[in-house]
């Protein structure tokens, strides 16, 4: 890229030049990515910040919180507090909404976030992320906004992104016209463009799943699993590689960049959970973005995005990735 592209400039020209975005949507991504920044930061420095390990609490899902969730979910709620952009806001760490207090302005945006993914990896310094999802609040909404305002379908986000705390920190986003990454800059302080129009490939050779599950998938799973470790010898007729990093970001970031396909399927340990994902501030977000990029995500049954949700913090069983490669999974769901 012979000129560098800013972040702030990119959205500049899609609210100016293209109209994609209007202003108020611009600097809430503006605040997202800034945020963003400073949970890199405390990322960074790890051990020396003091901020590795539990902090001797749980979510709302039970699961253990780690410091760094919780900085990370604060950092993103004092950002978007006052900006006058947001309605409320909605965290894998919070058990209900989070209203914008009453001595700010309120906008018309909803943001939902998981402010750390991938927590298991905090502490042995393997890549992480936050990802996030922007609604708007309903039309017919004119009082205070509830938990029912969020209950939106995928396909009404108007923007949706993560960003990946790696060996590079890259913001990877769409506002509904493709997906563009871009890459910190650390001696500047801000995100440059380093790729637009990301395409994945619509066939793969590789598959992320956590393979110790095997015995609990059900088995239209079961079978695409089996038919790709036959390799060449088997009905797909060549060899298949497989990754899992376990932090969601970054095999997805994987598939954005070179291709493949990622499942955490329903499983026969909590049969009563649709899935170990979330679906409005995880599946959402990444499968729009896998949409937007030539993907798709289904949840065996149904696209993700036409899933009506029913509840802040439902979960649901999730493929996506290579488009041909979700539609053969996909179809195995059909035949049984
Ligand atoms: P988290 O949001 O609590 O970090 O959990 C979500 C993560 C995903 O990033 C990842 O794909 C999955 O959990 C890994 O789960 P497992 O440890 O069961 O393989
Ligand atoms: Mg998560």
């Amino acid at each position: 890229m012979s000129q560098r592209i800013s972040l702030t400039r990119y959205l500049v020209e899609q609210q100016r030049v293209d109209g994609h975005i209007p202003s108020q949507l611009r600097l809430l991504l503006e605040v997202v990515a800034r945020a963003c920044k400073s949970i890199s930061q405390a990322v960074n420095k790890g051990a020396l910040g003091g901020v590795l390990g539990s902090a001797g609490s749980e979510n709302v899902q039970g699961e253990v919180q780690k410091k760094l969730d919780i900085i990370a979910n604060e950092v993103l709620i004092e950002a978007n507090e006052w900006g006058g952009h947001l309605a409320a806001m909605a965290s894998e760490e919070m058990d209900g909404i989070y209203l914008v207090p009453n001595r700010y302005p309120q906008g018309e945006y909803l943001l939902l976030f998981d402010p750390l993914d991938g927590s298991s990896n905090i502490d042995v310094n393997v890549s992480i992320g936050t990802i996030f999802s922007v609604l708007k609040k309903p039309e017919d909404n004119n009082g205070g906004v509830e938990e029912k305002d969020f209950l939106q379908p995928g396909s009404n986000q108007v923007a949706a992104g993560y960003c990946i705390y790696g060996p590079q920190t890259t913001l990877v986003l769409t506002v509904g016209d493709g997906v563009a990454m871009f890459t910190l800059d650390r001696e500047q302080g801000s995100f440059v463009l380093t790729q637009e129009n990301l395409r994945i490939p619509e066939d793969t050779k590789e598959f992320a799943i956590n393979m110790s599950n095997m015995r609990h998938w059900d088995a239209p799973v079961k079978r695409y699993i089996d038919e790709c470790l036959a390799g060449t010898e088997g009905p797909r007729g060549k060899d298949f590689n497989m990754r899992w990093i376990a932090s969601m970001v970054a095999d997805v970031h994987r598939i954005l960049t070179r291709g493949g396909i990622f499942m955490y399927p329903w499983d026969k340990r909590e049969p009563h959970k649709p899935g170990k994902l979330r679906l409005m501030y995880e599946a959402n977000p990444m499968g729009w973005l896998v949409e937007q990029a030539g993907g798709a995500a289904t949840n065996g049954h149904q696209r993700i995005l036409d899933i009506q949700p029913t509840q802040l913090h439902e979960r649901v069983s999730v493929i996506l990735g290579s488009k041909n490669e979700v539609e053969r999974v996909t179809g195995y769901h059909s035949k049984v």
